[in-house]
């Protein structure tokens, strides 16, 4: 059919939504059996985090938090519905804009898929499969769009759905006109349209289900698992924690994170599967013996137990992506000594499976502190959102400068030579964290009379020296500290006071153990960390 369509907007519409339907389906079912990130929707989800602009992507961790990705998919999803519709209207202009618009967007998600840098060839394959199954399922709707003539003429097409006495002398349609071409009524079969679409939902439905299940069975559950079963002992197990690390106020954050309330920030839309046999770990650049570590070669290495907070530097004063851990790792430190460190690199760029970046201070790494290839957290194999199976933690380090996840290369270099992912969006280039004090209990109401104040407040490698609470206008009050393990982690704070009724603002400051009080000057988390004083206001009924 080249000329233009007679089918109400309505029904090309429809028509386009079900190709674009059956192309995701058959997309998602091509990804599955691939592997990878090659589903066209995550593949241009990916590209769409990479190329929107830091302000956009600032904006969306802080009002989305750990549901951006979510709502990222949606809106995704939203784009495509929208943009589908419109490709079936241009199709009755002339089916093949309409075709051409679908293959266009495929070779958008082919173009999205191999620019990942994680990429492989086959990786293609998905968008084209899903744009030629969208384009030939918008023809075949249009077919089913063609008018049926009124009483008299040959029907259009498919002479095999029309039995040859019924041509001869088919009943008077029931469907109303919908349109007077030339002198004679033509109308859609809407009961013909209606089948078709039907038929590729279910197309749709049975192909993105077939996908994300055999997708799902590319995951390294069972890896991770023999991890688990395998996990090896610290040279010098850190002693149990003590009780007085945790006040158990209700409300207060635990002292230890549970891996699955831990925050979670990267820019991963579909989770890397990375397999702890096939894992290496390179180390070249500026090093007199590059190396290259496999997960076996790894875990040989002295283990090295740690109590460690991570934080992001996106996190604004009060917020949540702050979290404490029990980490196994090989400390980084041993393992650039054995590649030997030449003279002049500042910077240890890694490099994570799915190509994000971070550039890490070497002198830092060097300094002694505990920083770890980490491969297990609170006494797991690290969950794949948290970097499965091997990640950098770096005590006093935002996690963007520091923690990356899914490691598998480390570039000896320097700071003047090479930027990272976040530093080329405008954050700092080095990541020092700052001392903060969070207040988690009470966040909004409580009743008159006395109260537990409490939270937790950080320093790492620093330690905190002192946390203070003011209510309203009264004087700083020094809150009573938990024990804490080290200076590497957050310590609990907490204090009672009496509350008058109404409404009351509390806020709190913490002094790290050089002295320094934190700042109650405010800054926003760009470019290098949030300062000020958390500040609640609650009402006492
Ligand atoms: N591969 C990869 N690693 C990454 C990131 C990322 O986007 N990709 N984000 C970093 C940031 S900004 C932070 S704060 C920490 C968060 O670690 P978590 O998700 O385990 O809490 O991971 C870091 N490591
Ligand atoms: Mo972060």
């Amino acid at each position: 059919m080249t000329s233009r369509s007679t089918a109400p907007p309505w029904a090309a519409a429809l028509a386009g939504l079900t190709a674009a339907a059956v192309a995701v389906g058959v997309g998602q079912l091509a990804s599955g059996v691939i592997g990878g990130d090659s589903s066209p929707v995550v593949a241009v989800g990916n590209a769409a985090v990479d190329l929107s602009p830091a302000w956009l992507k600032n904006w969306a961790i802080a009002t989305f938090g750990e549901n951006d990705k979510v709502v990222l998919l949606g809106g995704i999803f939203v784009v495509i519905a929208l943009l589908a519709a419109g490709f079936g209207v241009l199709a009755r202009i002339r089916l093949g804009y309409g075709r051409l618009a679908l293959l266009a967007f495929g070779v958008l998600g082919a173009w999205a898929a191999a620019t990942r840098p994680d990429a492989g060839m086959l990786d293609v394959l998905p968008s084209l499969l899903a744009a030629w199954a969208g384009a030939s399922t918008l023809s075949r709707l249009f077919r089913r769009l063609e008018p049926v003539e009124e009483p008299g003429e040959e029907p259009v097409e498919n002479p095999m759905e029309e039995p040859a006495e019924e041509a001869a002398g088919p009943e008077p349609l029931e469907q109303p006109p919908v349109m007077l071409a030339g002198e004679r009524l033509r109308t859609i079969d809407r009961r013909r349209l209606f089948t078709g679409i039907a038929t590729g939902a279910g197309v749709a439905v049975v192909t993105g289900a077939a996908g994300v299940w055999i997708g799902d069975r590319n995951n390294v559950a069972a890896e991770r698992a023999q991890v688990a079963a395998e996990l090896p002992k610290p040279a010098k197990p850190l002693p149990p924690l003590p009780a007085g690390v945790d006040f158990r106020v209700p409300n207060l954050s635990p002292f230890v994170t549970p891996n699955h309330d831990f925050y979670r920030v990267d820019t991963a839309l579909a989770l890397p599967n990375v397999d702890p046999n096939t894992w290496t770990l390179k180390i070249h650049g500026m090093v007199d013996r590059p190396i290259e570590l496999t997960f076996a070669d790894l875990l040989k290495r002295p283990i090295v137990e740690a109590d460690l907070t991570l934080a992001c530097v996106s996190n604004p004063v009060g917020g949540p992506y702050v979290g404490n851990a029990r980490w196994l790792g090989v400390a980084m430190a041993g393992v650039l000594r054995e590649a030997g460190i030449k003279a002049g690199a500042d910077m240890l760029l890694s490099t994570s499976a799915d190509g994000w970046t971070a550039g890490t201070p070497v002198e830092v790494v060097m300094d002694g502190r505990n920083a770890l290839f980490a491969f297990a957290m609170n006494g797991e194999p690290l969950p794949v959102a948290h970097g499965f199976p091997v990640r950098q933690v770096v005590p006093g380090l935002y996690g963007y400068v520091s923690a990356t996840k899914w490691v598998v290369d480390v570039k000896l270099t320097r700071f003047d030579e090479e930027t990272a992912y976040w530093t080329d969006r405008g954050w700092d280039a080095k990541g020092p964290i700052k001392t903060q004090s969070r207040i988690d209990t009470p966040r909004n109401k409580t009743k008159p009379g006395r109260n537990v104040i409490a939270g937790v407040a950080w320093a790492q490698t620093k330690g905190i020296a002192k946390v203070e609470v003011k209510v309203d206008d009264g004087p700083w009050q020094e809150a009573k500290l938990a024990e804490v393990p080290g200076l590497d982690t957050w310590r609990q704070w907490s204090i009672e006071v009496d509350l008058a009724s109404g409404l009351h603002n509390l806020s709190c400051r913490a002094t790290d153990e050089t002295g320094e009080t934190q700042t109650d000057r405010g800054a926003p988390p760009e470019p290098n960390g949030a300062t000020g004083y958390h500040q609640v206001l609650i009402e006492t009924t």
